[in-house]
């Protein structure tokens, strides 16, 4: 069977005159976990948009299209194209999850929610001659994942190539999120096993690690096993999480123990009022200053994530916000503008209220106001938001973060890291078209080995210290070594056993729990 994945791009992200370097960072994830449940001989094909042309000359048998609320258009032109050539088409992900009725005119069967479940049942029924035109996902695990086909990835495109995600869904439920909706009827936040996790880590060639996970530090126990398993490994990852998760005592520690360099966090507004109407409990009463702080003196870097337009803030929102971030040393910002996905309950509270402007889907890109905000126009959020990025970003702003390092040496990677991803925008843009986003990753691993009060070693080093007796086993086997009550002999010297040492911790455990709430 021929088989031909996409993931299509928004149209900024093809643009023949400039290409930001957001869209070249990770590899599509998603297909390419569909991909490892197809058979041996499967012709398969995974093309990714944002890095590649997609060639319309081909005749698949089978079309699998990921659909994003922004690349809904252009994947929808695709789906068309295929099926009047008489391709089966299949549509999955985010968007279909939201607007399935939307989707099926376009597709012969849709998908909605993860494909763990329902892909693998498609597939037998499609190969009997029976495939339905709708499958939801019910049975949520991440048990007996076949190794994601990582082979079909062009890593030489991306700058992060090792992008990995070892758990779906989070514990929360903030208001303005896709997860709800995207994981009705089943659990909605689940790991891998420990090991499984460990198993894929190992097989990923280099240092550096993205974690694309909601909440990688949602399942404290997890997260905890897991960052043990990865002492030693050498590398050097960064990931998202909460305010919550930070200020955890313990934790934090451990993941820069084993090679946390910088971590995304979801700070979502400097005013406080906002985090109820939006249900962020998790950040209520939280001091932002402390989390920054923590993670600074552990040597993590900050990328700070903040909305603008919930119904608290004003027009002074955006420099107040700027202020903080700066004042404090955060290294990048992303910025957002509120966007009501449908299926959300913010946007079933902004559809009622009569206060969506429209719903073309391309403009919902966190870029383009889309709904009335309550205490300014939509054109001073639009400005405001657009301001936000040239203060932070200016000189003068990186400057005076960097200035808040108490090193020279801290100073200088702050300078290079804010400055790398803003100023060299035009440099990114030549190396995107070079297709060689790749060849920059040693620039990133410095930046992010040298940042830091407990620099990464590298695996052989800690090998040596600690595995002499066991020279033959993977870095997975004596990571489980290690987890095994008793711990190794390095670990128990530095007591790491007193709890009776640490187990594996099954798939699922403390799914649904607030985790580290
Ligand atoms: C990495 C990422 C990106 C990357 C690249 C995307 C990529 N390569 O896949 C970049 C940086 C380019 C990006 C950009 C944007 N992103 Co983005 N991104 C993510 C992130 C963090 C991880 C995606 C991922 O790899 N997940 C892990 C894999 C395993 O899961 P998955 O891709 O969802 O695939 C599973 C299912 O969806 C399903 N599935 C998917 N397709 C299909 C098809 C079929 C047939 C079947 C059966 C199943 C199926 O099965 C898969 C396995 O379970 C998500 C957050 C998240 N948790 O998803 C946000 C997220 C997807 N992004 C989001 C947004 C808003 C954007 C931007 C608009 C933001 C912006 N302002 O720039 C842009 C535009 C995206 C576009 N091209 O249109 C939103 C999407 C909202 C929506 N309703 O669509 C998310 C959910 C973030 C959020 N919390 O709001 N993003
Ligand atoms: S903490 Fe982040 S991922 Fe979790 S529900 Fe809130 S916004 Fe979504």
């Amino acid at each position: 069977m021929r088989v031909k994945m996409i993931l299509p791009a928004l149209t900024e992200a093809t643009s023949p005159f400039f290409r930001p370097i957001k869209y070249s960072l990770f590899p599509p994830l998603g297909l390419a976990t569909l991909a490892g449940y197809l058979d041996p001989d499967d012709e398969v094909t995974l093309t990714d948009e944002h890095v590649q042309r997609v060639d319309t000359s081909d005749e698949p048998d089978l079309v699998v299209i990921q659909v994003y609320i922004t690349s809904a258009r252009r994947s929808y032109e695709l789906a068309d194209l295929y099926r009047a050539r008489g391709a089966y088409v299949c549509l999955g992900g985010l968007h279909v999850t939201s607007l399935p009725n939307e989707a099926s005119a376009h597709a012969d069967t849709v998908f909605l929610g993860p494909g763990e479940d329902t892909w693998p049942r498609f597939l037998a029924d499609f190969r009997a001659g029976n495939p339905a035109p709708r499958y939801e996902s019910a049975e949520r695990t991440l048990a007996a994942l076949p190794p994601i086909r990582r082979d079909l990835i062009a890593r030489e495109r991306y700058l992060v190539p090792n992008s990995i995600v070892v758990s779906r869904g989070c514990p929360h439920v903030c208001d303005f999120c896709y997860k709800e909706a995207f994981f009705e009827g089943g659990k909605s936040f689940y790991t891998q096993t420990v090991d499984a996790a460990l198993a894929e880590i190992d097989r990923l060639p280099g240092r550096h690690l993205y974690f694309l996970d909601d909440h990688l530090f949602g399942n404290a126990r997890f997260a905890s096993a897991l960052f043990d398993g990865m002492r030693g490994m050498g590398r050097l990852w960064q990931a998202a999480g909460t305010v919550q998760a930070v200020l955890r005592p313990g934790l934090l520690e451990k993941a820069v123990e084993s090679g946390l360099r910088s971590l995304f966090v979801g700070f979502e507004t400097v005013n406080a009022a906002n985090l109820t109407e939006q249900r962020k409990w998790q950040n209520i009463d939280r001091d932002y200053d402390a989390v920054v702080r923590r993670l600074h003196d552990n040597g993590v870097m900050v990328n700070g994530s903040f909305v603008f337009g919930m119904d608290e803030d004003d027009p002074g929102v955006f420099d107040r916000t700027v202020e903080w971030a700066v004042g404090r040393g955060i290294e990048t910002a992303t910025f957002h503008i509120l966007t009501p996905y449908p299926g959300t309950r913010l946007y079933d509270r902004m559809a009622k209220a009569g206060r969506l402007l429209h719903s073309d889907w391309s403009g919902y890109d966190t870029r383009t106001v889309v709904f009335e905000p309550a205490k300014m126009t939509p054109q001073q959020l639009e400005d405001g938001y657009r301001r936000a990025y040239r203060d932070f970003y200016r000189w003068g702003s990186i400057l005076r973060g960097a200035a808040t390092k108490p090193t020279l040496r801290g100073k200088a990677r702050h300078a290079a890291y804010a400055g790398g991803w803003k100023k060299f925008e035009p440099a990114w843009d030549l190396v995107i078209r070079a297709k060689r986003a790749g060849r920059a990753l040693p620039i990133l691993e410095a930046v992010l080995a040298g940042f830091g009060t407990r620099p990464a070693r590298p695996a052989d080093s800690i090998r040596e210290e600690r595995c002499v007796s066991a020279p033959s086993r993977s870095r997975l086997g004596r990571a489980w070594r290690w987890a095994a009550p008793g711990g190794s002999p390095g670990e128990r010297s530095r007591g790491a056993s007193g709890s009776g040492g640490r187990r594996p911790v099954p798939a699922d455990e403390g799914a649904h729990s607030r985790g580290d709430g």
